[in-house]
Formats: structure tokens, C-alpha cells, sequence
């Protein structure tokens, strides 16, 4: 029986929501230079294309809706009587506005901000650029996007790796399996033993570290798995 829950999630849950993925030949990444946009260095080098490209970003986030995937995870962790934990590599907030409330977003939030010169942290929804003005320190000129760039510290590592120790079940949904140290969450859960499960359109580059792998869409595979595993049939 199934008594600890991490869910691992990426891009390809939301992608039919309509918000793009990064590594697919039409993602984000074949269209923009991620060093551009995506890195500490890239921010430093020219703050206004950062926020240009994160303020169109999160405009677009606003106009999507969580799809069948997204409510079969919030239903999951309702009626789970275990321990229950959502990571989220997506910086969108469809987990929680499907009902999702365990819930970790380790690559950051598009609607925070996080200031450089005081290290404060707001919620953030309108336009971002070097004139937007710290709500804690009241500077300008420091804020930027709330986001885990290419060479940062994903943030609360400490809490997903005692997640994954103590977990019996992992479950892998929409994600390409590049970008570490998310990549090698099944290897960490498989270390005590968790059964792993990969959700993802077609095998991830770690599909065979997997137990078992569904490959489909997201809103046909992940509401048949939360299915299986409440009705028993699935541990
Ligand atoms: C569907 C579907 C459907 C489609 N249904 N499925 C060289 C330079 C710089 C850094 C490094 C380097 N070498 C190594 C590094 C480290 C780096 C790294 O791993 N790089 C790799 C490229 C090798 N990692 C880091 O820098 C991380 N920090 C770090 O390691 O700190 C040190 C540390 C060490 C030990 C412990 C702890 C810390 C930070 C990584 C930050 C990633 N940031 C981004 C941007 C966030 C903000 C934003 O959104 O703009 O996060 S990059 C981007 O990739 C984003 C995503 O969260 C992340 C993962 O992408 P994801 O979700 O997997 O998307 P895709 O597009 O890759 O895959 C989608 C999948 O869905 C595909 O498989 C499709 O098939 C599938 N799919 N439709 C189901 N309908």
C-alpha cells in the first residue's frame, strides 16, 4: 500500500493548457537564447530584454485555464490519506488555482518578485522593468522576476529531499528530464526504494530509470493514473 506521494511536474502539464514547453521543437528555447534570458549573467548584461520577455510571459499565463491533468493532481492530494507532495519545475500557477495546496515551486513564480538589494519577496502582476519600485525597501532599479535561473539554487531542496527519502511512490509528469538537480529526483527516490512511475508525452532522456512509464498526453494519462492509484488498481 502507498503511503508517501512526491509528484515530480514540468512544461508538458500545462501544455495543453496552451502554454509552451521549453524543449520541444516549437518551446520556448528554438525561438529564444536561454543565456539571454534565462541566466544570472543574461539579467546583468540587459535587465530590459529579461523583463520584456518575462512581462509577456506572465501576460500570457493569465489568459490559460488548468486542464484535466492539473485537477486530477488536486484531486489526488484530497483524497490521498498519506503524505502528499507536489514539486512543480513551472513557474505558472495553474497546480493552485485547479486546487492544488502541498505544493513546492522550486524553479520560482511568475507572480512574485524578488528585489536584489533587500532580498524581499512580493506578489507581482503587472509589468516588471528597471523603474518598478522595491514595496519593502522602496528602491528602484533591483527587481526582477521571481524565477530559478541556469546556474541558481532551485529553492526548498532541503524539504524535497527528505520529501523524496521518505517517499514509496515518485511520479514523473511532463518533463524532459534535462535540467538537474530535478533530473535526478528518481534516482534520489529510488535510493529507499520508491516504486517510480514516468507521465509524459513520450519517453523522457531518464525514461529508463523508471518502473513503469504511461506515455501519452498529460490530460489523458495523469487523470487514468490518480484513477488507478485511488481505486486500488494502482497500489
Ligand atoms: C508533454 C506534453 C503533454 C509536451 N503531455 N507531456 C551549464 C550551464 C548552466 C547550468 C548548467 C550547466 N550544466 C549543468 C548546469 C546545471 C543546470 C542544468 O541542469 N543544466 C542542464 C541543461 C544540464 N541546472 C541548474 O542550473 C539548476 N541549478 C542548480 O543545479 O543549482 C545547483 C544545485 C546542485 C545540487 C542540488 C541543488 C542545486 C537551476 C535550473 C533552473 C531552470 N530554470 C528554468 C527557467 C525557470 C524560469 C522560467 O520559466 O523562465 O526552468 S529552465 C526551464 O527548464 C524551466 C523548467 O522548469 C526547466 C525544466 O524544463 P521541463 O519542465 O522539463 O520542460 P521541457 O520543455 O524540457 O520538457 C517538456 C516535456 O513535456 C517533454 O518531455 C515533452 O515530451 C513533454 N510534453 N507536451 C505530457 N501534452
Amino acid at each position: 500500500m502507498t503511503s508517501s506521494i512526491v509528484i515530480l511536474t514540468g512544461a508538458g502539464i500545462s501544455a495543453e493548457s496552451g502554454i509552451s514547453t521549453f524543449r520541444d521543437p516549437d518551446g520556448i528555447w528554438a525561438k529564444v537564447d536561454y543565456r539571454e534570458v534565462a541566466t544570472p549573467e543574461g539579467f546583468a548584461a540587459n535587465p530590459a530584454r529579461v523583463h520584456q520577455f518575462y512581462n509577456w510571459r506572465r501576460k500570457n499565463v493569465r489568459t490559460v485555464e488548468p486542464n484535466a491533468a492539473h485537477v486530477a493532481l488536486a484531486r489526488l492530494e484530497h483524497a490521498f490519506p498519506g503524505d502528499f507532495l507536489l514539486v512543480t519545475q513551472n513557474v505558472d500557477s495553474l497546480h493552485e488555482r485547479a486546487g492544488s495546496q502541498r505544493l513546492i515551486h522550486m524553479h520560482g513564480q511568475h507572480d512574485q518578485a524578488l528585489c536584489n538589494a533587500c532580498g524581499g519577496r512580493s506578489a507581482w502582476e503587472d509589468e516588471m522593468s528597471l523603474e518598478s519600485r522595491c514595496p519593502a525597501c522602496e528602491q528602484t532599479g533591483h527587481m526582477r522576476p521571481d524565477v530559478v535561473w541556469f546556474g541558481e539554487m532551485p529553492y526548498q531542496m532541503e524539504r524535497i529531499q527528505a520529501a523524496l527519502a521518505a517517499c514509496d511512490l515518485f511520479v514523473s509528469i511532463g518533463t524532459s528530464g534535462n535540467v538537474y538537480p530535478a533530473a535526478g529526483f528518481v534516482r534520489e527516490a529510488q535510493v529507499t526504494g520508491a516504486r517510480t512511475v514516468e507521465l509524459n508525452l513520450e519517453p523522457s532522456a531518464g525514461a529508463a530509470h523508471f518502473d513503469e512509464t504511461d506515455h501519452g498526453p498529460a490530460t489523458r494519462v495523469v487523470p487514468d493514473f490518480v484513477e488507478r492509484l485511488l481505486s486500488g488498481r494502482g497500489r
